[in-house]
């Protein structure tokens, strides 16, 4: 058995299973159902009774431990996007380790709790050297909620960017995203773009990379697909990023279909670019989203 002490499978409505090359746990309570991989502590599937699928896993995606499952929630931490140096991976480090668990809890009003942690090694100071601790707690209920906490356990202050890069099981063409209005719009597709305020709400047209920075309200995705609208409400989180590859980009992802780029958008809600955050020696910063599902006519 990896990372998970058994014992700790005595909560109830919890399982744990192995899917190829990773740690999987299955969760089902009164109010969803729900997986969490401990390769790199991604929640790969949310269902709350009576309602669709919030998120979307690649058909194509690796479960081998070799890279991050292609959908679900990756953790992007302790850098969003392109590394300094380009030996070092994309979007950080921590979506591609296994995290322990520490804790699983059902309570009595029914949701499930399990906590997720990592912390700095020899290996994680080789490629960032600073001490510490990131602990991700999530709550599987009518919601769901993430909790993501820094903890700085070095004598210096760290400067860093964090994002939940959420694959949401919607059809983009036409999607209508609000909550992103007055925020600093920056569409990394073109070439030195210019920084504008958004000015309206967006009506996705895939391709769409686009950074909305200084945006701490929530969003909203008006998924008339699935008759439902997709609220995320965030802490802590000044920044929001766009992403659907489209026909065209998606072929240079071959853990995606060609075909698949209409199955999802990613919406993701964390600190990224000039939205940095630092955290003072010994001090935490914890970044939170919720996901709730609301039917609409
Ligand atoms: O969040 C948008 C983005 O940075 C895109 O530019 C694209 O690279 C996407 O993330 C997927 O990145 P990944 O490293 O998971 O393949």
């Amino acid at each position: 058995m990896g990372s998970l002490n058994p014992e700790l499978l005595d909560a109830e409505g919890v399982e744990l299973n192995q899917h190829h090359g990773i740690e999987v746990i299955d969760i089902e309570n009164q109010f969803a159902t729900a997986k969490i991989t401990t390769h790199g502590a991604s929640v790969l599937s949310f269902i709350p009774k009576g309602q669709h699928e919030l998120l979307w896993v690649s058909d194509e995606a690796v479960y081998d431990g070799s890279k991050a499952v292609r959908g679900g929630i990756p953790v992007c931490w302790p850098w969003f996007g392109q590394a300094r140096h380009s030996h070092l991976p994309a979007h950080g480090f921590v979506r591609n380790i296994v995290w322990q668990v520490d804790k699983i809890e059902s309570f009595d009003a029914g949701e499930t709790r399990v906590v997720l942690r990592c912390e700095s090694n020899d290996e994680t100071m080789a490629i960032w050297p600073h001490e510490f601790e990131l602990t991700l707690c999530i709550e599987v209920g009518p919601t769901l909620i993430l909790n993501l906490t820094t903890h700085n356990l070095s004598d210096t202050t760290l400067s860093l960017t964090e994002a939940f890069h959420t694959y949401f099981n919607v059809d983009p063409q036409g999607l209508e995203i609000k909550g992103l209005v007055k925020s600093t719009h920056l569409d990394t597709l073109i070439e030195d773009a210019v920084a504008e305020t958004q000015t309206e709400v967006l009506v996705l047209e895939p391709p769409r990379d686009s950074v909305y920075l200084n945006q701490p309200g929530n969003v909203f995705l008006i998924d008339v697909h699935n008759k439902r609208q997709i609220k995320i409400a965030k802490r802590n989180a000044d920044s929001s990023v766009v992403w659907n590859p489209g026909a065209e980009i998606v072929k240079g992802f071959s853990d995606i279909n060609d075909q698949a780029w209409s199955e999802f958008v990613c919406v993701e809600s964390g600190n990224v670019l000039d939205n940095y955050i630092t955290v003072l020696p010994q001090e935490k910063h914890v970044l939170s989203v919720q996901y709730s599902m609301l039917e609409i006519a």
